[in-house]
């Protein structure tokens, strides 16, 4: 193998040969490397077999014990579609014709109701602990691409994805979405990005943002919904310039909490203000994030009735969670008050913590002028298939069983409540649930009563749990504040990485909190973080990991110690994203086959020799042979 690659590399062939070459050329290595990855696959499986899964938060085994059953999607005309053939009709061929501003316009001036489909990412990463694996997306991305034609977009990315494809499932995230954009070249892209935060949990270098914005655009992502986790507009526009400068769709996005109606504090004046600071940073679309699904209809109604009177050619796009299970009848209320897109979620992984149902939203505006352009049995068949994967997946399931309208008092955000429920269940304490949402509560008025939304909902929700494990009221924690030993995000948000809260910090608490242990920003905190030196990166990563691309360098700019583990987990035991998940999760019963493509076939083109290496495997062996690329 060393022989051949040495043999035929280009500066072997022109001769430049000197006694360095060997040293500076690793990737003549590269294949003996790769050569192992049937026996690091073999490792795997028989370290589940042995031990059983270490895959974090699983709870069992999958529920589904058979292989998926695919859809079959009947065109208009009843015959078969082709799905080898990508659907060519789709909101995004306008997008890239014409540019971000003209599909803006056209999304403004589209009569029937839009959606944004967040089966993707919100869904299972509110319902399924954002565990599901790219080969199950991928399996039915080129479906999706014809069932969901018309979507304004498919989120598919951000959020919580990045964090936990490589962290938890041992995937890249980059791959996810360079596979996903091949399959589905029609619909947009949409991702979420915590703007000054990327997708981290406190403020990054300024450069990480930009370099960041600048390879998701290039892999494959179109819109980008940016918000701040207190709506705090100097790093608003910071994510919302890297966004632009990237090329992208920038949809600005101010955050919804607790309830217009009766809160003095968030009041429609608050929301017109924010948006008036929005729109003077020059952006596409505008969103707005319920994240806790607390916008109630009336309070749609009069929120995107108020912007659309002052902004009628901005499109609104509104995002919420059906934790109370009135999302639907909010959907409905915003389309009828003048916003162009709502976001839902394919019926079985739809509701509770996740976005309202499709089908539910599709039938509410039904026989309207909002009605919703798609075809039902499609969306059916596409649905079957989410019903098996919710099976797949049902190791991670919160257990929750029911809408719970508690969450107009404690407003925690649609995946924090999975997640804080998911906790409390697995340690077996349902009673300290109810303890957790009292503390929820408290914490927050502590806080200063702040916008809810990661990264500062974890900062509510981690002084929630300190204050129950310790026993604290909020009495003793306004009292011993300086000497109690508080969880590093309060501390993070008192010392302002995460940005200045509307209305202040509340003191004394504030400066108690910090005395003696950080000092306390008043201005963005991107300007006093030093810059990524990305060349040193780059060179770091490569000295330890061979390859290395400007992707691999915006992974580890946010999330270092998380890249760095799922690079070794690779390393031992190769790259496993394309292992049906009920074998990754769960050991073969006895005689079962299993089929995983472990090699791309086809090395890449040598430019010098017209050549291409390609793999195989006969009687067992690894193979490979060069041939001339005649193409
Ligand atoms: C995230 O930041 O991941 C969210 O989904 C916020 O709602
Ligand atoms: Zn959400």
């Amino acid at each position: 193998n060393f022989v051949l690659r040495l043999l035929s590399h280009e500066t072997f062939i022109r001769g430049n040969c000197w006694t360095t070459f060997i040293d500076d050329t690793p990737e003549l290595f590269k294949l003996y490397r790769s050569r192992n990855r049937g026996q690091k696959l073999l490792t795997y499986l028989g370290d589940l077999a042995v031990n059983g899964s270490s895959i974090k938060g699983q709870n069992g085994e999958p529920a589904l014990k058979s292989d998926v059953i695919m859809p079959n999607l009947l065109g208009s005309n009843g015959e078969p579609i082709d799905v080898y053939q990508p659907c060519e009709k789709g909101w995004r061929n306008l997008l890239l014709e014409k540019g971000p501003e003209a599909f803006a316009k056209a999304v403004r001036n589209h009569k029937p109701g839009l959606i944004m489909d967040t089966t993707w990412r919100d869904a299972h990463q509110s319902l399924l602990a954002t565990r599901v694996r790219t080969i199950d997306l991928v399996n039915i991305a080129p479906l999706t691409s014809h069932a969901l034609a018309n979507a304004y977009s498919l989120e598919m990315w951000g959020g919580a994805t990045f964090d936990v494809s490589m962290r938890f499932l041992y995937e890249c995230p980059w791959d996810r979405l360079r596979r996903l954009r091949r399959l589905v070249p029609n619909i947009p892209f949409q991702m979420l990005l915590r703007g000054a935060n990327g997708l981290c949990y406190s403020s990054l270098p300024d450069n990480v943002i930009y370099f960041f914005c600048e390879q998701a655009k290039k892999n494959g992502i179109d819109i980008f919904r940016v918000f701040d986790s207190l709506n705090d507009i100097n790093n608003l526009s910071l994510g919302v310039d890297a966004a632009k400068k990237a090329g992208g769709v920038v949809e600005a996005t101010m955050c919804y909490s607790g309830d217009m109606l009766k809160k003095k504090k968030y009041n429609l004046d608050y929301y017109i203000g924010f948006v008036d600071k929005m729109v003077n940073l020059g952006i596409h679309i505008l969103g707005i994030k319920d994240m806790a699904g607390v916008l109630k209809p009336k309070a749609a109604n009069i929120l995107i009735g108020g912007i659309r009177e002052k902004y009628p050619d901005l499109p609104i796009h509104i995002h919420s969670h059906d934790s109370a299970g009135t999302a639907v009848a909010s959907m409905t209320s915003a389309l009828e008050a003048g916003a162009d897109v709502v976001d839902v979620a394919t019926d079985s992984m739809s509701g509770l913590t996740s976005q309202p149902s499709l089908g539910a939203v599709l039938a509410s505006v039904d026989g309207t002028d909002r009605q919703l352009e798609f075809d039902n049995n499609q969306l059916r068949e596409i649905d079957n298939y989410w019903s098996q994967i919710r099976l797949l997946y049902s190791p991670f399931e919160a257990e929750l069983k029911s809408a719970d309208s508690d969450v107009y008092n404690h407003e925690i955000p649609g995946g924090q409540l999975t997640n804080l429920k998911f906790q409390a269940s697995s340690l077996g304490l349902g009673a300290q649930w109810f303890e957790t949402k009292k503390a929820y509560i408290e914490a927050n008025n502590l806080l200063g009563d702040i916008i809810k939304v990661t990264p500062t909902s974890k900062v509510v929700g981690d002084l929630a749990q300190f204050m129950v494990q310790n026993k604290l009221s909020a009495k003793d924690v306004e009292e011993r504040a300086a000497s109690l030993d508080f969880p590093a995000s309060v501390l993070d948000f008192f010392q302002g990485l995460m940005g200045q809260p509307y209305g202040g910090f509340p003191e004394p608490l504030r400066t108690n909190v910090l005395k003696g242990r950080r000092q306390p920003l008043s201005d963005r905190p991107g300007k006093f973080l030093p810059p990524a030196d990305f060349d040193a990166i780059r060179n770091f990563l490569s000295e330890k990991f061979g390859d290395v691309t400007d992707a691999d360098v915006a992974s580890f700019t946010q999330f270092p110690g998380v890249y760095e583990d799922y690079r070794q987990f690779v390393d031992r035991y190769g790259d496993l994203t394309n292992i049906p998940t009920r074998f990754f999760l769960s050991k073969p019963q006895m005689n079962e086959e299993m089929h995983v493509e472990i090699e791309k076939a086809l090395g890449p083109l040598n430019s010098r020799t017209g050549q291409r290496e390609v793999y195989f495997e006969l009687n067992g062996e690894n193979r490979h042979v060069i041939i001339e690329d005649k193409k």
